[in-house]
């Protein structure tokens, strides 16, 4: 179903989806204590069943996640003009409602950078004008302690699936080439929604990202969701204090299968707005993404055709967001 809006934050009249509201509020995410010696099977056991975990004890300082999370809010606080001037998005910018080249559109604006500190710096000193270093060290100083979370948090997913060397995913993600990006995404309240009848409003549409990893951390605003294993969609209650970590389909390849990417969405909310970081770890876009050998038993053949970053980068730039992307490199 489709509707026309014209009023929030994101101002213009355009055509929004909306979807059933079938999902239900799931208390079953597994959370795993990255300080938990058992930490290591306890991770690879959520990315095998549902591709998606909530980490506590993460060690990245609260003071960080504040500090970027009130200069992003700056930032989309300001007209629709001033902010229009850091887009479009190509990738990298601001976009609002439109994600993609593809035609897809959500309830959301957002700002996409590259997490190469050079990048970073050419785009938000358009977006930050009148103080570009203070978001610019926000920026930094959190991604930097996020990643290095990311690092211990792959380094666990070699030692649980027996994975050698040990810094064989976390290498990628160090690698001063490594493709990962990070995504600020706001979602505004929504006040037409209660006279959708009963309907709810597609923030961000369902995919699977096509990183290895992806470190998300929100407000308390619900609205993130995830699809199981038996298709049934669960709605992920909010946690301000912890991440949320998803597998992506290049973890999935690289494991033959064995950890799952996950297919999630966010819905909008009619009265709280609700403001998303998400760092995406990627390899270098020269890597061969296939199965890490020493994690193969005898005689196990890959489940997908050999391809490298930069070729699935470029077929998932040509797809719309809900597509399977991995459905190509599949052997039959
Ligand atoms: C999903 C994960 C990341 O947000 C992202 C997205 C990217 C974009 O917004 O430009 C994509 C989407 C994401 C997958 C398919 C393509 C590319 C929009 C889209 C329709 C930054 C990414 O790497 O892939």
């Amino acid at each position: 179903m489709v509707v026309h809006s014209q009023s929030g934050a994101l101002d213009h009249s355009s055509l929004i989806k909306t979807c059933k509201p079938t999902a239900g509020v799931f208390n079953g995410i597994p959370v795993v204590n990255l300080r938990d010696p058992e930490a290591k099977s306890l991770i690879v056991q959520a990315c095998s069943e549902y591709g998606f975990f909530k980490l506590v004890n993460h060690g990245v300082p609260m003071e960080f996640i504040t500090k970027l999370e009130t200069e992003a809010l700056r930032f989309f606080n300001l007209p629709q003009s001033d902010k229009d001037k850091a887009g479009p998005p190509d990738p990298f910018g601001y976009g609002c409602k439109m994600i993609g080249s593809n035609g897809d559109v959500g309830w959301v604006e957002y700002l996409l950078l590259n997490t190469n500190p050079q990048i970073t710096s050419h785009k938000t000193h358009t977006v930050f004008r009148e103080n570009p270093e203070i978001f610019r060290s926000a920026v930094n100083e959190y991604i930097q302690a996020v990643k290095r979370m990311a690092f211990e948090v792959v380094e666990l997913v070699a030692d649980g699936l027996k994975i050698e060397p040990r810094d064989a995913l976390s290498r990628l993600l160090r690698d001063d080439k490594s493709d990962s990006c990070f995504r600020l995404n706001h979602y505004p309240p929504c006040p037409e929604l209660q006279a959708l009848s009963g309907r709810n409003l597609i923030g961000f549409g369902e995919h699977t990202d096509p990183q290895i990893i992806s470190v998300l951390r929100s407000n308390n605003t619900s609205g993130l969701q995830i699809c199981l294993k038996d298709k049934t969609w669960v709605s992920v209650p909010p946690d301000q204090t912890s991440f949320f970590i998803n597998v992506g389909d290049a973890l999935q390849v690289m494991t033959n299968g064995r950890l799952r990417s996950v297919r999630h969405r966010v819905l909008a909310d009619s009265k709280n707005s609700r403001l998303s970081m998400i760092y995406f770890g990627g390899p270098p876009l020269s890597e061969k993404i296939v199965p890490l050998p020493s994690l193969m038993a005898e005689g196990e053949e890959s489940l997908y055709k050999e391809f490298t970053w930069s070729e699935y980068k470029t077929s998932a730039y040509k797809s719309k967001l809900a597509d399977y992307r991995l459905g190509m490199f599949e052997k039959v």
